[in-house]
C-alpha cells in the first residue's frame, strides 16, 4: 500500500539537504572540497578508516595477520571522520577518488600502492601475506564468491535497510518493507550455508568471514541499527553461531575497536600507531590521564 506519492520532477535537481542523518553530507558530485594532506605514520601501512563495518573488516585482517606473526602488517590507522567531512580531503580523494573509508597506502613497495574498496583492500593484504585466502583453485573460488557476495549484498543492508530503517527523515513502509525482505533473505542464505560450515568458506577462517561479519555478525547481535528484535535475527541460529565464534577471536577484539568513535571508552581507539596503543591509548585511559 502507497502512503504517500511523490510525482518526480523532469529533470532532477539537488537539494543541499536532503534531511535525515547523513542528508546535508553527500553531493552528486564527486572531487575534492578541501586541501588537506594526509599524515603519515610509521609503519609500512598506512590506513585512514573509521570503525564501520567496511572499515572494521580491515582493521580485523590487519590484527589477525600481526597476529600469526606478519610484522609486515604493522599499520598506523588514522581516524577520517565522514561525519565532518574529512573524506572529502584531497589527501584522502588521492588514496580513494570514491571519497569512502577504508583507503590503505602500502609505502612499502618503491612507490606507494593505492588501495580502495574494503573487498579489495582484503584481497591485497591476503594476497601480500599468503594467508587467509585459500590457494588451490575450488578453495579460491569459493572464497572469492563470497567476498564479492557481501559486497553486492552489504548495501541492500546498510545503504537500503539501514538508510530507510535508521537514518531517513521519516519512516517510509515501502523501502523498509522491501529492503526488510531483502536483508531477511540473505541471512537466510547465510544460515542455511553456515548449517553445513563453521566458516564461510569450510573449516578454515578466511578474508571472506571478515567481509560478512561487521555487517551480519553485528546485525544478529543488534550491534548495527537496533533492528534485531525487528528482523527476528535470533531465528537465524547457525548465523549467530558464527557470528560468536568470531567475535571472541583476540585479533577481532582489537580490530574493533581501531577507529572508533562510539560507545564505551574502553572500546574506542581513534588512532591506532603501535601495538600497544591498545593498552595504553584506548579513550578511557587517555581521559583518566588528562
Ligand atoms: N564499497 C565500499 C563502501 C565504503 C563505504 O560506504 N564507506 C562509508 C562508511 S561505511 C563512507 O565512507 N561513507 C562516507 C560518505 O558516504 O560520504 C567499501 O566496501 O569500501
Amino acid at each position: 500500500m502507497t502512503k504517500s506519492e511523490y510525482t518526480p520532477p523532469k529533470i532532477w535537481k539537488w537539494d543541499q539537504d536532503l534531511g535525515g542523518k547523513w542528508g546535508s553530507l553527500n553531493r552528486p558530485v564527486a572531487g575534492a572540497t578541501h586541501d588537506h594532506v594526509l599524515p603519515v605514520g610509521k609503519h609500512p601501512l598506512q590506513l585512514y578508516s573509521l570503525a564501520t563495518p567496511n572499515g572494521v573488516k580491515v582493521t580485523v585482517l590487519l590484527e589477525e595477520l600481526l597476529a600469526l606473526g606478519h610484522s609486515g602488517a604493522e599499520y598506523d590507522a588514522h581516524l577520517i571522520k565522514i561525519s565532518d567531512g574529512d573524506q572529502f580531503g584531497s589527501g584522502f580523494v588521492a588514496a580513494n577518488p570514491n571519497s569512502k573509508i577504508p583507503a590503505l597506502m602500502d609505502h612499502s613497495t618503491p612507490t606507494p600502492i593505492r588501495v580502495f574498496e574494503s573487498g579489495a583492500i582484503l584481497l591485497y593484504l591476503a594476497e601480500k601475506f599468503g594467508a587467509f585466502v585459500p590457494e588451490d583453485t575450488a578453495g579460491r573460488a569459493e572464497c572469492l564468491s563470497w567476498l564479492f557476495w557481501q559486497m553486492g549484498s552489504a548495501p541492500y543492508l546498510g545503504g537500503g535497510f539501514g538508510h530507510f530503517y535508521s537514518y531517513a527523515p521519516e519512516k517510509f513502509e515501502y523501502p523498509i518493507d522491501r529492503f526488510a525482505m531483502e536483508v531477511k533473505r540473505q541471512l537466510d542464505v547465510l544460515d542455511r550455508h553456515l548449517a553445513d560450515n563453521e566458516f564461510m568458506c569450510g573449516d578454515d577462517y578466511t578474508i571472506a568471514d571478515m567481509a560478512i561479519w561487521p555487517w551480519y555478525g553485528a546485525l544478529v547481535a543488534n550491534r548495527v541499527y537496533s533492528a534485531a528484535e525487528f528482523l527476528s535475527t535470533h531465528e537465524y541460529t547457525n548465523v549467530m553461531r558464527w557470528n560468536d565464534e568470531i567475535a571472541v577471536r583476540p585479533a577481532v577484539k582489537r580490530g574493533r575497536i581501531v577507529n572508533r568513535v562510539s560507545g564505551r571508552p574502553d572500546q574506542q581507539l581513534h588512532e591506532r600507531h603501535d601495538a600497544s596503543d591498545f593498552y595504553t591509548r584506548t579513550q578511557d585511559k587517555l581521559e583518566a590521564a588528562e
